[in-house]
């Protein structure tokens, strides 16, 4: 039976050192409450990191290893000291962790802890790679395991993979930062799955990919050239259940009683996060401040039980974020406090679920105002618990729930006016209000729980391993490569038709650099020299570039995408029609325009067409100025009997009827070939798959649907394919 592998930096379950040996206590934070509710132990296997150095465990691991095994279902990945600090705390928590987070200012950037990095998340995909069977699924978390889906692939190339990202994705700008930035989107790209919480964050992830790596991206799918693979968001939810039913629990119920006893009335606003600087604690305290400067008749009314759970305190940030916590709480509370009440009741520790759940049932408004959070699942469980619809949730605009939450009061964590007013707002809202607003949102969260957050996840991670299927099908293989050598050797009369940029060469910014290789260039001479054969170049480029790279080969040549032709023997190009061409200037006078505007973008000008090219540009500027520019030619083409192609990163004007497939039947309707081979990696080149007989041998080079029989990856794989026919 296949399975599912988890692989988190931490395991559910964490080892803590006892006075007698080792015990196992479950794990704190988002990932691990959100994957716990959907990991089943006897279908799956989580590999991870037990939490406790090896330094410190000493030579108990055989013995922790078949515990963790036996009792919980774990693989764990041990790490030293050094390791821990420097791919943990250091790479993962003082570069990726504060840059994600929109804090740059706090973004180190070490060498050596990226080193460590890259071979600690070695070890997790070799323990990956170890426990994986064919079939199974490997689901990767986190930004901390960034190179995992990639370090798996190398080696596994069919496997499943999954990777989720619990933390924002940045927007380009400050993604481009990261110095190893290519390394670490590749790394994502070794994924079949890519998710993300929010629609914007997998927009960022594709935008980066596009603008670093060039790959394209359409309806989410990114095309590397080899493989697609999908990007979608899926926002991480809670067990609804779970909180939903504490309050109904007697040690719940003893607890909130407990409570309200000692707090004698009064109205509570809960606070809750790992003590971290992106949750935007010390802002909520300054607006605490300022509610009860503003609202006196508010205090001694009022108690805010503001929850820090420790995290990460071998970092120094975190340390001094502390420091600064404590001191702004005492601060306020000395100002505004009196005997017999304190404003900000603060507990700096983790409390156990049960008096979590009380504090949730029986806050009256929660007070969640990250600076930046991924999702924030504490803002949905304390909807969850509330039976009773009734409660007031804070929320900020930059937490990643904001999205899926919009009956909350939405602040921005940076106003502390708009702050301040909300939590009065929120202690002055009518009951009624409450339960309007909490009951659409529980409702969503109800019907979006963790298991439907996680089954949907998997159920994509399936049909994007479908799509790569059907696309894999159409591929080229070896059985299908080795009927096509026989039926060229069997041949009496061949046509080879090819394309040249993508197809013979890859792409260069400057496309005057694709000067053909010398063994690309002794391959289509050896293929020309074949008896019975004839090879036909058909590219976009114009017809001295042509002449210049193939001429002393003997074939013939198409240039401008079939404008003009010449056959071995003529001692002219032949030009396709002589049609007056004073379109150009009118034409010429836009393109320009628009290349002005754009810079990197430029005009080319051939023998019956002008091209607009924007390889060079900004991607997202050039798609704005593409799409405007298409619409502005369409409208201004359609009477001039010309025709507007968008071709790879170029949108071309031309003489209409012009084309490759127009180009190539000047050969086909010769007639007598038993053995057609036609490649092209650009949409011009589907006019020549339109025109060929179905049963030439046709592929576009590239994984997209087409109008060819079949499709290699890339250049490279269809150079190797004409050697076999070139030897054939
Ligand atoms: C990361 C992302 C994303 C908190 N205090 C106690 C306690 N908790 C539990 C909460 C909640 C979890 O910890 C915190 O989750 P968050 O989502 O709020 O925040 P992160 O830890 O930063 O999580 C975040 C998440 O991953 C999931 O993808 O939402 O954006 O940063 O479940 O209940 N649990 C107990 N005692 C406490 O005192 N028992």
């Amino acid at each position: 039976m296949s399975k599912l592998i988890i692989v988190s930096n931490r395991l559910p379950v964490s080892l803590v050192k006892r006075k007698k040996g080792v015990a196992f206590i479950p794990s704190a934070g988002g990932l691990a409450t959100g994957l716990s509710a959907v990991f089943n132990p006897a279908q799956s296997a989580w590999i991870g990191w037990p939490g406790l150095p090896t330094e410190k465990i000493k030579d108990d691991t055989g013995a922790i290893e078949r515990e963790l095994a036996a009792r919980h279902g774990c693989i764990p990945v041990f790490l030293s000291r050094e390791e821990e600090e420097n791919y943990y705390a250091g790479f993962s928590n003082r570069t990726i962790w504060p840059l994600f987070h929109y804090f740059p200012k706090y973004t180190e950037y070490h060498p050596p802890q990226w080193e460590a990095y890259r071979a600690v998340n070695q070890r997790f995909a070799d323990a990956a790679l170890k426990a994986a069977e064919p079939g199974d699924t490997i689901w990767v978390h986190d930004y901390q395991l960034m190179l995992v889906p990639e370090m798996i692939r190398r080696k596994a190339p069919d496997a499943t993979i999954g990777f989720f990202l619990h933390i924002p994705f940045p927007t380009f700008e400050v993604f481009r930062l990261l110095p190893w930035r290519n390394e670490i989107l590749k790394g994502l790209l070794g994924a079949d799955l890519a998710g993300f919480h929010t629609y914007d964050y997998a927009q960022y992830f594709m935008r980066a990919i596009q603008r670093l790596l060039g790959y394209e991206s359409h309806l989410g799918l990114v095309n590397d050239g080899q493989r697609v693979v999908r990007a979608d968001a899926f926002p991480i939810s809670i067990d609804f259940a779970r909180y939903a039913e504490s309050g109904l629990d007697a040690e719940v119920m003893a607890e909130m009683a407990a409570y309200r006893e000692r707090l004698t009335g009064r109205k509570v606003i809960l606070s809750i996060d790992r003590m971290d600087y992106t949750k935007g604690i010390r802002q909520r305290l300054e607006a605490l401040d300022l509610f009860f400067t503003q609202n006196p008749q508010w205090k001694e009314k009022v108690v805010c039980i503001l929850v820090a759970v420790p995290s990460r305190a071998d970092v120094d940030r975190y340390q001094s974020l502390k420091r600064n916590v404590d001191e702004t709480i005492s601060r306020i509370n000395g100002k505004h406090g009196v005997i017999g009440w304190t404003p900000v009741e603060y507990l700096y520790r983790s409390l156990p679920f049960k008096a979590l759940a009380a504090l949730y049932n029986l806050a009256d408004a929660a007070l969640i105002t990250p600076v930046r959070d991924g999702m924030n699942l504490v803002a949905k469980e304390y909807l969850a618990a509330r039976r009773d619809e009734k409660g007031v949730l804070i929320l900020s605009e930059m937490a990643g729930a904001a999205a899926e939450l919009g009956e909350a009061l939405i602040v921005n964590p940076n106003d502390i006016v708009g702050m301040a007013a909300a939590i009065k707002e929120a202690l002055e809202m009518p009951e009624n209000e409450q339960v309007r607003r909490n009951a659409t949102m529980r409702r969503r969260i109800a019907r979006y729980d963790v298991a439907r957050w996680s089954a949907d996840f998997l159920a994509r991670l399936d049909e994007a391993k479908k799509t790569q299927a059907r696309l894999g099908e159409r591929r080229l293989n070896p059985a299908t490569q080795a009927r096509m050598l026989a039926a060229c050797r069997a041949a009496s009369r061949r046509l080879f038709l090819l394309d040249y940029d993508g197809t013979l060469s890859p792409y260069f910014n400057d496309p005057s650099a694709a000067t053909p290789a010398p063994e690309t260039l002794s391959l289509l001479a050896r293929l020309a020299a074949k008896p019975n054969s004839h090879l036909v170049v058909l590219s976009g480029r114009g017809k001295d570039t042509l002449s210049e790279w193939f001429g002393h080969l003997g074939i013939s040549l198409v240039a401008e995408h079939g404008a003009a032709c010449r056959e071995p023997g003529m001692s002219e190009w032949e030009v396709a029609g002589a049609a007056p061409l004073q379109w150009k200037n009118e034409i010429r006078a836009i393109l320009e325009l628009y290349a002005d505007r754009t810079p990197g973008a430029f005009v080319e000008e051939k023998e019956l067409s002008l091209v607009w090219h924007f390889r060079k540009a900004n991607a997202d500027l050039a798609m704005a100025r593409v799409n405007e520019l298409k619409d502005n030619l369409v409208a201004l083409t359609a009477n001039l009997g010309l025709h507007v192609q968008a071709g790879h990163k170029n949108i071309e004007v031309k003489v209409h009827g012009v084309t490759k497939g127009q180009a190539a039947m000047r050969w086909l309707g010769r007639g007598g070939w038993d053995f057609i081979f036609a490649a092209g990696d650009d949409t011009t080149d589907e006019d020549i798959f339109a025109v060929l007989p179905a049963e030439a041998w046709s592929i576009r080079v590239g994984l997209v649907p087409s109008a060819a029989n079949y499709n290699l990856p890339s250049y490279r794989e269809t150079l190797a394919a004409l050697e076999r026919l070139a030897e054939c």
